[in-house]
C-alpha cells in the first residue's frame, strides 16, 4: 500500500469541450490543458472518444482502431496524447471491452450466418420456447442493466445474442481464446503503441458468465426480468482473464512505462476486492467500487430511498479499506458519467450551502486514501438540472428503463412515479449536461452559436461556471485547487495513510475519522449538516495542530470545537 507510484499520486481528470457544431472535439481540447495543470491534475481519463452510432455515449464502439469522425481524427487523438505528454500529463482511455457495438465488423459477420467463424465471438442462445402469440421466449431471466430481457432476438438466424446493456451492445464470448487476443491486439494494443499510460476498464468484472446461464433470484417482484449480477459478476474465470489482459499489456509496452489500470467493477467484499488488486497477481492495479455511491438506490436500481449519514460513511471506508497493509491499492472518487453530482446527493445545493457543502466534499476527497479522481465540473461544485420533464432526458438507460416499467405497470403506477421522481437525484444525465466555461447565454461557450447536443444545467448563470470561478479566490475552483495542494504536501498520510479508524460512528451529522502514517495520527472532522455541531478531540492527544479546513482560518476559533454549518478541518492530532 504504501509503496509509491506515479498512479498511486496520480490527481485524474476527465472531461469533454466541444466546438462550434455542438459536439466535442478534441483538438479544442488540448487548449485546456493548461487549466487542468492550474488545477493540479497531472493525469487524464479520456472517455470514449472511438467510432460509434452513439447509442449509450459511446460505450458502444464499433471500430477500436478509429476516432469517431465528429470527435476529430486518430491524429487529433495522438496529439492530445503528445501535448498532454509536453506538460507532464498522463493519459487514460476507456477499454469498453465486455462488449461492442453490434455495427461493428465483427459483430456483423458473426450475425450474417450459424456457422460464419466469428459466431462464436458472441453469445448466442435458441428461444427457450415460443409464447401464445408466436413470440419467441429468451433463455433465462437475467434483465439488461437498460431495462427489459438482456437477450435480444435476431430474425436472421432464429437465436437470441446476449447484451447486457443496449440492444446495440452485443457482450462478447470471453471463453473464446481467439476473440480475447482479437480484443487485445485492437483495443489495447493499438493504444498502448500510441503511447496511453493506462485504461479505465469498463465493466471489468463481467467477462466471465456463470456456465449454464441459470435463472437469477427475483430481486423485483412484479418484474419479468431480474438483475443479472449473481450470474454475471466476478464469474469462476475473471482473475485468468485479467492475468491473461495484463501480461499483453506489460509485453506490449516497450518502453518500461508503468501503467495505471482502473476496472469499474462492484465486487462487493474485501477479499474480490484484493484479489483483482494484489500487486503480486498482477491483475487490474486499481478499482473504481461502488458501495458509497449505491446508497440509497433501491435493489436493481429502479428508485431512490433515504439513506443514514452511516450508511454513506460505511460505504465510504469500504473503497479502501480493504488495502490496509496490503499489496493493493484504490481509488477515491464520487462523481464520474455514471453518477449524478455530488453537492445535490451527498451535500446541500441550496443558494445558500451549496459553495461550502461542495468545499466539504473536497475535504472528504483529498482526505482520503487512493487515487484521486475529480470529474468535470465537480470542481466547479455544479448540481443536478432541477425539473425536467422525462421526455428531455436523453440517456439510453432511462430511457430504456422507462419504458420497460411503463409497460409492466403503467404510466400512473407508484412504481413509474417512484423511478421518475429517483430521476432527479440519481439520473447519469445530471454529469452529461455540456461543461460551463462561461456565463454567456445561451450555450456557456461550449459552442460558439449552435444548439449543443444537449440542454445546460441552467445555473451557468448563477456564477458556476469556470471563468467566474477561475477569477474568484473564494469560489469551489480555488478551494479544489488548495486543496490538492494539501493533499500533494501532506501526502504520506493523505494520500497512502491507512489504519482509518472511525471516530462517533453513529453520529447522524459529523463524519469523523483518524488515519495514521508512522508517526504521523490525521484527524478529520466533517459537519454534513446545516447545523453547527460540537465534535471532540481524541482521548490521549494533548495537543493538535490544525493543518487545513474549508471555513477561512480568520473567522473561526480553532480552540473551539464547535463546526458551523458544513464546516470541515483537518488535525494532526
Ligand atoms: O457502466 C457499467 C455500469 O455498471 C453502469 O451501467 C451502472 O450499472 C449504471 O450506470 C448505473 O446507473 C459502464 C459505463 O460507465 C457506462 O457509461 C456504460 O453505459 C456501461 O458501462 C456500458 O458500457
Amino acid at each position: 500500500q504504501t509503496e509509491p507510484k506515479w498512479w498511486k499520486e496520480a490527481i485524474v481528470y476527465r472531461f469533454q469541450d466541444s466546438n462550434h457544431d455542438g459536439w466535442v472535439r478534441y483538438q479544442r481540447y488540448v487548449s485546456k490543458l493548461s487549466t487542468l495543470k492550474e488545477l493540479g491534475a497531472n493525469a487524464i481519463w479520456i472517455c470514449p472518444f472511438y467510432d460509434s452510432p452513439q447509442e449509450d455515449m459511446g460505450y458502444d464502439i464499433s471500430d477500436y482502431e478509429k476516432v469517431w469522425p465528429r470527435y476529430g481524427t486518430n491524429e487529433d487523438i495522438f496529439n492530445l496524447i503528445d501535448r498532454a505528454h509536453g506538460l507532464g500529463i498522463k493519459s487514460i482511455v476507456d477499454l469498453v471491452i465486455n462488449h461492442c457495438s453490434s455495427e461493428h465488423a465483427w459483430f456483423k459477420e458473426a450475425r450474417s450466418s450459424l456457422d460464419n467463424p466469428k459466431r462464436d465471438w458472441f453469445i448466442w442462445k435458441a428461444p427457450k420456447g415460443f409464447d401464445s402469440n408466436g413470440k419467441p421466449i429468451p433463455p433465462n431471466t437475467w434483465r439488461s442493466f437498460f431495462g427489459g430481457s438482456a437477450w435480444r432476438y435476431d430474425e436472421h438466424t432464429g437465436q437470441f445474442y446476449l447484451r447486457l446493456f443496449a440492444k446495440g451492445q452485443p457482450d462478447f464470448n470471453w471463453e473464446n481464446e481467439v476473440t480475447r487476443n482479437a480484443i487485445y491486439e485492437s483495443a489495447v494494443g493499438f493504444w498502448l503503441d500510441h503511447g496511453v499510460d493506462g485504461f479505465r476498464i469498463d465493466t471489468a468484472g463481467l467477462y466471465s458468465k456463470q456456465p449454464g446461464f441459470p435463472d437469477v433470484p427475483i430481486i423485483n417482484p412484479g418484474l419479468d426480468f431480474q438483475h443479472p449480477d449473481p450470474a454475471i459478476l466476478n464469474g469462476p474465470r475473471i482473475h485468468e482473464f485479467h492475468k491473461e489482459m495484463n501480461k499483453f499489456m506489460r509485453e506490449r509496452v516497450k518502453d518500461g512505462r508503468e501503467l495505471l489500470t482502473v476496472g469499474e467493477i462492484p465486487c462487493g467484499t474485501h477479499d474480490v476486492c484484493k484479489a483483482y488488486t494484489s500487486a503480486k497477481d498482477q491483475e487490474i492495479t486499481q478499482l473504481f467500487e461502488f458501495e458509497h455511491v449505491s446508497v440509497g438506490r433501491k435493489p436493481g436500481n429502479v428508485g431512490v430511498v433515504n439513506f443514514k449519514l452511516s450508511e454513506f460513511k460505511d460505504g465510504i471506508a469500504a473503497r479502501f479499506q480493504f488495502i490496509d497493509k496490503t499489496d493493493s491499492w484504490s481509488t477515491v472518487y464520487i462523481e464520474n458519467h455514471d453518477q449524478p453530482r455530488s453537492v445535490t446527493r451527498f451535500g446541500d445545493d441550496s443558494p445558500e450551502y451549496r459553495e461550502i457543502s461542495a468545499k466539504l466534499l473536497a475535504l472528504l476527497e483529498t482526505s482520503l486514501t487512493g487515487t484521486l479522481y475529480v470529474y468535470q465540473g465537480q470542481e466547479l461544485g455544479m448540481i443536478n438540472f432541477r425539473d425536467w420533464p422525462i421526455e428531455k432526458y436523453e440517456d439510453v438507460e432511462v430511457k430504456g428503463m422507462y419504458k420497460w416499467m411503463v409497460d409492466q405497470f403503467g404510466a400512473d403506477s407508484d412504481q413509474v412515479k417512484d423511478y421518475v421522481n429517483g430521476l432527479q437525484l440519481i439520473s447519469r444525465d445530471h454529469a452529461r449536461t455540456p461543461f460551463p466555461w462561461t456565463s454567456e447565454a445561451p450555450y456557456a461557450g461550449f459552442t460558439d452559436g449552435k444548439e449543443p447536443w444537449f440542454p445546460l444545467t441552467e445555473t451557468f448563470q448563477e456564477g458556476i461556471n469556470a471563468e467566474d470561478e477561475l477569477k474568484d479566490p473564494k469560489s469551489v475552483f480555488n478551494f479544489w485547487k488548495t486543496a490538492i495542494e494539501v493533499r500533494k504536501t501532506h501526502k504520506d498520510v493523505l494520500n497512502y495513510g491507512y489504519d482509518f479508524t472511525f471516530v462517533d460512528h453513529a453520529n447522524k451529522k459529523l463524519f469523523a475519522f483518524t488515519k495514521k502514517f508512522g508517526e504521523k495520527v490525521l484527524y478529520v472532522v466533517l459537519n454534513f449538516s446545516k447545523e453547527e455541531i460540537e465534535f471532540s478531540f481524541l482521548e490521549g492527544y494533548n495537543s493538535y495542530d490544525y493543518i487545513f479546513g474549508n471555513y477561512p482560518e480568520a473567522e473561526i476559533d480553532l480552540d473551539l470545537t464547535s463546526l458551523q454549518p458544513w464546516e470541515g478541518r483537518f488535525y494532526y492530532a
